[in-house]
């Protein structure tokens, strides 16, 4: 075994991740901590200021209900949650983030966060839920509140989470990682454990290759950790067919909220035709969601990939259109001009903000977005159950509003006792994007502490379990190490598979199989039945990774995580008998909406037995 000293951390609340509702928990986690003498540890992969989805930055905040102000209410936000999502919604999940949103935004905004405001003074919203931001370094201020009310002392950075540990009754006591730029073997003990690792990108063969292979939507640091967490440890997953689909400026991955929302712009195909428009009847087969304004997302992608599949392509956001239209409602030629500049640097900026390759790929093909339009494409699918996906742990809602087989003790816990989830990680509480992961991240982790207050016992954690635990993870080095001269390319040995070329199996098999970019988002029973067959190999060939440097060695793991969400993800799309979400996925052998299956469709492995039970969960309304 490599020379990997062991470092134990003992603590009270661990927070596995350092992204949007990570931060969330850190800040809300020591306030409630200090209160009552606990320690909180937070780790990430990466280093906070420039983790996860907000890597980058982003333009828009997009979660702010604007209740104080008058605007909406909880109720409103539920409803739009639950129409977007074809009825499969926890309603007492997204109102609980829906009441504690705006003073996640308000905290943003006293931390430095410039938020777009009118000549009045009022915020500028891209749309009814959306705040426009100049949030190139939104990440970077979040991280800093973190940090400050954290103490560096308690942040592990650059430490990559690999397995949770559990104490053999059941309760979730803690996660061993290594870090990835020490030899070192890490091992945090904790009371309660809140996962918050973000989604999952690469688990489906993207549209980009060659140069470009690696160029995704959605981050490519995020692997599938909390799914693997929260899995592993046995507990009940939900919505695990419930993939995203963002439709995006094609290659270089743009966003188009603004332009769809703020600039008021139309998309329309290779013929100049409106698909929204010339396809409007074909919502009436996805009723009632179909006839819901605005259009639930997957059926505005639906309606697009429609004309794509009759070879109505390619498909354009018509920016010249947009910002030639706002700019000719001031008649004043000078006046005119300098609105056409404004626009110019605000279509600019938006890409800027959060998705930089995309104003590179508009300077590199000379595409002035006032001249010219701009393609657009539906990305393959992520998991990120935050945006307009919802896939995610099944948790406890809150006491005063969750129906009570949706509440057993401690808001976001999972089933697993002492384990939490939130963001990306907690399921069916979908459109809660950066804002409303911070603010669900402090829900969890006010929680998590009352759970470390009222459980007393300090975590149990068998010893020789952590020593094959470290064995295991570890082992990939040795393997390489040991065969690498077998073969002239070390890519290609008999001996071992390296991750890059694991990914790769992984995202062939999701790609044909499971509704992938190259078989239009398509598959069947059949399909499916084949490509679990294939994950079985798969798992079978992931005893023998190989990394040829610890930065590798997170690779191998990172495909392991990816390939326990893979499967989650197979398995429900195969229980769930019906289509409901055409625009993201559809069931060629069962391709309508059931009544039957307005349900939730959860999922869980048993580490006991091995075996996996699918299982469906009653929707309870609460508005
Ligand atoms: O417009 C481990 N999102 C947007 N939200 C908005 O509010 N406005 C926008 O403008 C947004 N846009 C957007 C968005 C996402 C993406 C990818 C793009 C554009 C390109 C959504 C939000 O970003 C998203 O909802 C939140 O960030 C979710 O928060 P969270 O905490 O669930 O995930 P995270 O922030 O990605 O953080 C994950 C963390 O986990 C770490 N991690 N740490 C240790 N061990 C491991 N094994 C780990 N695996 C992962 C990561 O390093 C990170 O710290 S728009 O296009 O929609
Ligand atoms: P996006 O950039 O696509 O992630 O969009 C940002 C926000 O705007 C999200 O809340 C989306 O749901 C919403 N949005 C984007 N396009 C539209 C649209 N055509 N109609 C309604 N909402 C949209």
């Amino acid at each position: 075994m490599p020379n990997f000293e062991t470092v134990e951390v003992t603590t009270d609340v661990l927070i596995c991740g350092g992204g949007m509702a990570a931060c969330g928990a850190a800040v809300e986690a020591s306030y409630w901590a200090k209160k009552n003498g606990l320690k909180v540890t937070l780790v990430d992969k990466a280093a906070m200021d420039r983790s996860g989805a907000v890597a980058m930055g982003l333009s828009a905040i997009n979660q702010y209900v604007g209740v104080k102000d008058g605007e909406n209410s909880i109720h409103d936000y539920v409803n739009y949650v639950r129409n977007d999502l074809m009825g499969i919604t926890r309603e007492d999940l997204v109102a609980n983030i829906a009441r504690h949103v705006d003073s996640t935004v308000q905290l943003f905004e006293k931390w430095g966060l410039p938020i777009w405001k009118d000549a009045d003074g009022a915020y500028v919203h891209e749309g009814r839920w959306q705040l426009m931001i100049n949030g190139e370094s939104y990440k970077v201020i979040v991280a800093e509140a973190a940090k400050n009310a954290l103490g560096m002392d308690n942040i592990y950075e650059r430490v990559f989470l690999t397995e949770p540990l559990l104490d053999g009754k059941g309760n979730c006591v803690g996660a061993v990682g290594f870090s990835v730029r020490d030899d070192k073997f890490y091992v945090f003990k904790a009371k309660a454990v809140i996962v918050a690792m973000g989604g999952a990108v690469h688990v489906f063969k993207p549209r980009s290759s060659g140069e470009g292979l690696g160029r995704s939507w959605y981050p490519p640091f995020n692997s599938g950790a909390s799914a693997y967490f929260t899995l592993k440890a046995g507990a009940e997953m939900t919505c695990q067919e419930v993939r995203f689909i963002p439709v995006r400026f094609k290659d270089a991955y743009g966003p188009v909220g603004a332009w769809f929302l703020l600039f008021k712009s139309r998309a329309t195909n290779g013929l100049g035709e409106n698909y929204m428009e010339t396809r409007r009847d074909e919502l009436q087969n996805w009723k009632p969601y179909g006839l819901v304004k605005p259009v639930p997302a997957n059926l505005r992608n639906w309606l697009m990939m429609l004309d794509v599949m009759d070879g109505k392509g390619p498909i354009f956001m018509r920016t010249e259109e947009a910002i030639g239209k706002i700019a000719d409602e001031v008649t004043d030629e000078k006046e005119r001009k300098k609105k056409l500049k404004e626009l110019e640097s605000e279509a600019w900026e938006d890409f800027l903000d959060m998705t930089i390759s995309q104003a590179i790929l508009w300077a590199a093909t000379n595409t002035a977005p006032e001249e010219k339009p701009s393609e657009i494409a539906a990305c393959e699918p992520y998991f990120i159950g935050s945006h307009s996906g919802a896939s995610g742990a099944w948790v406890s809602g809150p006491e005063d509003i969750a129906h009570k087989d949706h509440f057993w003790g401690y808001a976001q816990m999972t089933t697993v006792k002492g384990m939490f989830a939130a963001g990306d990680g907690s399921g069916a509480s979908s459109h809660k994007f950066s804002s409303g992961s911070h603010a669900e991240g402090r829900i969890a982790a006010k929680a998590a502490v009352k759970f470390a207050v009222e459980n007393t016992h300090e975590p149990k954690v068998d010893a020789a379990k952590v020593e094959e635990l470290k064995k295991t993870i570890l082992a990939p080095l040795d393997r390489f190490e040991e065969h690498k001269n077998y073969t002239s390319d070390p890519d290609t040995n008999p001996n071992y598979i390296r991750p890059k070329m694991f990914m790769f199996r992984l995202q062939k098999i999701m790609d044909e199989y499971a509704g992938g970019v190259s078989t239009q988002f398509t598959t069947s029973k059949p399909l499916l039945e084949k490509g679990l067959e294939l994950i079985d190999f798969l798992r079978e060939d992931s005893l023998q990774l190989a990394a040829e440097d610890k930065h590798e060695l997170m690779r191998c793991w990172e495909n392991v995580h990816r390939m326990w969400q893979a499967e989650a993800h197979v398995r429900t799309i195969l229980f769930r008998e019906e289509t409901r979400w055409p625009g993201y996925y559809f069931r060629s052998d069962t391709p309508k909406m059931k009544d039957d299956w307005e349900v939730f469709a959860n999922c869980k492995w048993d580490p006991a037995s091995n075996k996996w039970e699918m299982m469906k969960r009653e929707i309870h309304y609460v508005f």
